[in-house]
């Protein structure tokens, strides 16, 4: 087949909107995608200084890798979990993916702040749920911590429907409550923002692809077994029979969004006696689960 828009021979088939396209026309289509997605949400102005967290995968490699083709002001920040091989293979791509596009990167080793990775914690806490508080922890405070405008993450559009759907599965109204591309900044918290959010993860794993891009394709091994995958599955399958469904799943919760809106204004924020940081209790979550006394400062020298 033929590229709708030249002679090329097509590099990919969208299923929605339906097309053919060859390589040059596909990474246009994707980048003024980001783009767009960027003007319509209001997720960066021009000026502002952009934290992007990497983790050696395709998605946030491709974020990095658009933002700064659209000339935005980008670092990159990757957070080394400590997860044995995995986490030094994920490193070592981050590594590499800043150095091709030329843009600093800041490292963040769990191992050395705490003598221990994720998954080396005893406790009863669900791997996932401190490792994820942990990274969204270090990302926000990294990025406050040296005058971010913004912290920018690849959350592609795959992510957010299974995200979403999980959370209607389990009517977690909290969750239901704040999802979507942008999280305003507010405080101590830096605005939060996902310039991928409208573009499958397919149509991802080709634009890395197409231009060269290598990342960290094992997924984490306590990612095994995790019921987002499972979601993500139904809803490709649903996908497959009718193109659109996820993107009309998550412009259809966007617009309904305001009906748990209720759920977030009974929580009354303090600030973490140990750090600073907005707290429900005394201390923050991250400091008491880490049985920190000392905040971390993560200011570059
Ligand atoms: S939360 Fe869980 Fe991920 Fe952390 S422990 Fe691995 S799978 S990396 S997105
Ligand atoms: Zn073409
Ligand atoms: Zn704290």
């Amino acid at each position: 087949m033929k590229c709708k828009f030249c002679e090329r021979k097509a590099f990919i088939k969208l299923h929605y909107p339906r097309m053919y396209l060859c390589e040059k026309h596909f990474m246009e289509y994707f980048e003024r995608k980001v783009k767009r997605t960027i003007e319509r949400y209001k997720l960066l102005r021009p000026d502002e200084r952009v934290l992007v967290v990497v983790s050696g995968g395709k998605d946030s490699a491709v974020t990095a890798y658009v933002l700064k083709k659209l000339g935005y002001r980008i670092e990159c920040l990757h957070i080394n979990l400590g997860i044995g091989e995995y986490s030094e293979k994920s490193e070592a791509y981050a590594v590499r993916q800043c150095k091709k596009l030329g843009v600093p990167l800041h490292i963040v080793r769990i191992k050395e702040l705490f003598g221990k990775g994720i998954g080396e914690v005893r406790t009863r806490r669900p791997i996932c749920s401190y490792c994820g508080l942990t990274k969204r922890y270090i990302f926000n405070k990294f990025a406050y911590d040296n005058g971010f405008d913004a912290v920018a993450t690849g959350h592609n559009l795959d992510d957010e429907a299974s995200f979403i759907f999980s959370s209607i599965m389990h009517w977690n109204t909290q969750y239901l409550a704040k999802q979507g591309p942008i999280l305003p900044g507010e405080g101590k918290f830096v605005k939060k923002v996902k310039p991928l959010y409208e573009l499958t993860e397919r149509e991802v794993v080709a634009y890395a692809l197409a231009s060269g891009i290598e990342y960290h394709i094992e997924e984490c091994p306590h990612a095994r077994g995790a019921t987002t995958l499972e979601y993500k599955e139904i809803l490709n399958m649903m996908e497959e029979k009718r193109p659109g469904t996820k993107i009309n799943f998550v412009k259809g919760y966007l617009r309904k969004k305001k009906l748990f809106k209720i759920e977030l204004e009974e929580i009354e924020l303090g600030e973490c006696r140990v750090c600073g940081m907005p707290a429900q209790g005394e201390k923050c979550s991250f400091c008491s689960f880490w049985g920190l006394e000392q905040a971390l400062n993560f200011k570059i020298k």
